[in-house]
């Protein structure tokens, strides 16, 4: 059986990616929300909603377990959802605070509206942080800033423009002025934009991308299990199935310069 792996759009690809190489013996079936993104101005209420929606269509083709590609749906409903399916599903955001306290201890995230509003980073850094005292030494401080011009200029083709550009100046201004030392990408959509954060950041400044956390820790939660794909030889994304609410065809033009192919 394969792995579900869902976003509302094209940014679940940028964790496709990393599972694809970090995973390459799995199947993946890939579900973006093309007709109902963006979900960061929705309602929580609403979001739960969709997110039943994608996990019952999901545990019906079956699939093996579920990678909440989306970090708005990992914020608003996965404790929610893990009450209700019997399905292993996976979400970005104990991964990403994890992976984010491995590397600094001021703490800056970019992300959607619904995410940066219910403040699941923070509050998953501190909680994490307060298990272990010891380990954490200084006072771990943590910024949320909402991005919504960012997902809608993605969903629309656009990875490198003048308006992407202003964006990102204006949404990193206050988090550089607290003097973050860590910025984690709250939203898949946001790894695509790396080329153009980067350089709006001083040097010293972690850029973490919890989809690489996520798949790193799925990857060890396999062999304990046992569940990795049984056959030998690697498969490559041509296998791997893509799904969407919207225009499909829509879809495969824009996911291809994610993918490297264009999705059938
Ligand atoms: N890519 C999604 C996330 O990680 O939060 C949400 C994008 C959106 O629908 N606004």
């Amino acid at each position: 059986w394969p792995i579900g792996v869902f976003d509302s759009g094209l940014g679940g690809l940028s964790v496709w990616r990393t599972l694809r190489r970090q995973l390459p013996h799995e199947q993946l079936l890939y579900f973006g929300d093309t007709a109902r993104v963006p979900y960061g101005e929705r309602s929580p209420e609403e979001i739960l909603t969709f997110v039943r929606q994608i996990l019952t269509w999901m545990q019906a083709q079956p699939v093996k377990l579920v990678v909440m590609a989306c970090n708005t749906s990992s914020a608003l409903a996965l404790d929610r959802v893990r009450q209700e399916f019997a399905l292993p599903m996976f979400g970005l955001i104990l991964p990403g605070a994890q992976a984010a306290l491995t590397q600094g201890s001021r703490i800056g995230v970019i992300a959607t509206a619904a995410t940066v509003n219910s403040r699941a980073y923070s509050k998953a850094i501190q909680e994490y942080s307060a298990l272990d005292p010891k380990r954490f030494l200084h006072p771990i401080q943590c910024w949320e800033q909402a991005c919504p011009e960012f997902v809608p200029l993605i969903e629309a083709g656009e990875t490198d423009s003048q308006a992407l550009r202003q964006a990102a100046e204006c949404y990193l201004q206050p988090l550089l002025q607290q003097g973050i030392d860590t910025l984690i990408y709250g939203c898949t959509h946001y790894p695509v934009l790396d080329p153009i954060l980067q350089p709006l950041l001083p040097r010293s400044v972690k850029r973490v991308d919890p989809g690489v956390a996520l798949v790193g820790s799925l990857a060890k939660e396999l062999g304990l299990w046992g569940l990795r794909y049984p056959h030998s030889g690697t498969r490559t994304g041509r296998w791997d199935r893509f799904c969407v609410s919207g225009d499909p065809e829509r879809f495969a033009q824009l996911a291809t310069p994610w993918l490297g192919f264009r999705p059938q």
